[in-house]
């Protein structure tokens, strides 16, 4: 480790201050909501890895399904000598599919805003494609306008596993699309897994699982509040709730309150009624057209689509 002892201190200074700074003007708004992607610190990323295990959340071992079948397709698809460029930090099963159908690979890419997650992954990685150059990015992906000069010649080819793309709302995916592009550059691709509309049930139970895992994820965005943001929520006096909008094409996501009761946060008060909610996600589902319309509204188009046989989940070759 070559940082500075201080630099991480400062990181985590400044990691908190946007935390709370979320927080205060996501309380304060009407209707409340946090940013989804509060909810990933260390207990949370460990109960999302959980939440891929069960049974009733189809989305991760389908895609992984998927991929396993169609890897070598891209691998043809994205040529020889490209960089793959992931969108997040690279540590899943998924990645390493993509790794070994490509071997000759000019460089692996991961982008995340989490340094440690990165460093660990590219550490990981180095140690079991020894081959491969990993050249890791820190960062907002959202925001993120240059790549490392190194894979400058290199075809790049996008990764956006997991339906994290259903987080955005529509305009804001489009938005996403486009940063995509101009990263990837005219003549890139982008892989991306995409969730697909089904049986409301289905995905109603995908959200609500039986062992309560999705509802501890929910409410470690209270009790990182309370950690950091030195709050006082009671973790007995929430719920997760979560339905499917059939008419918005989205999962929602809350924590509601089960009675009135006032909780402070970094100093401040606020009130919350019996029934009040304060959103955490949005899961958006798409269909074909949907996806179509998408890419044509983001300034791609799909090369190819592959799904599972139950037409769950989606992964598209975008160029
Ligand atoms: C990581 C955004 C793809 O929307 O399915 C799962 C997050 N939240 N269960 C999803 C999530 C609750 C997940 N994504």
């Amino acid at each position: 480790m070559n940082v500075p002892l201080l630099a991480i201190d400062d990181r985590e200074v400044s990691d908190r201050d946007d935390f709370r700074r979320a927080v205060l003007s996501g309380l304060g708004d009407a209707p409340r909501a946090i940013p989804a992607k509060f909810l990933y610190d260390a207990r949370g990323s460990a109960l999302f890895d959980a939440i891929c295990e069960l049974p009733e959340y189809y989305p991760t071992r389908t895609e992984t399904a998927i991929l396993r079948g169609c890897a070598a397709d891209i691998a043809r698809l994205a040529g020889p000598g490209c960089a793959l460029v992931e969108y997040g930090s690279g540590s899943s099963v998924k990645t390493r599919l993509l790794l070994e159908a490509m071997r000759d690979l000019h460089a692996y890419v991961p982008i995340d805003i989490s340094r440690q997650h990165l460093d660990a992954t590219a550490r990981r990685l180095r140690e079991d494609y020894p081959w491969l150059r990993v050249d890791p990015v820190s960062g907002d992906y959202m925001a993120l306008d240059a790549l490392p000069p190194v894979i400058n010649g290199a075809r790049r080819i996008g990764f956006f596993p997991g339906s994290t793309i259903g987080n955005l709302t529509p305009e804001e995916a489009v938005l996403f699309l486009r940063r995509a592009r101009r990263l990837l550059r005219s003549d890139g691709a982008l892989i991306l897994g995409v969730d697909l509309k089904k049986d409301p049930q289905r995905l109603h139970d995908a959200y609500n699982d039986a062992a309560g895992v999705t509802a501890q994820f929910t409410l470690n965005l209270l009790r990182r509040m309370n950690r950091e943001l030195e709050a006082n929520f009671d973790l007995s006096a929430f719920a997760h709730e979560a339905f499917y909008n059939e008419a918005a094409g989205r999962i929602e996501i809350y924590f509601r309150s089960l009675r009135d009761q006032t909780v402070t946060v970094a100093g401040r008060r606020f009130t919350f009624a019996e029934g009040e909610r304060v959103h955490t996600e949005y899961s958006y589902k798409y269909d074909d057209a949907g996806i179509a319309e998408l890419a044509r509204r983001g300034g791609f188009s799909i090369a190819h689509t592959w799904t599972d046989p139950a037409r769950l989940f989606a992964v598209v070759f975008l160029t």
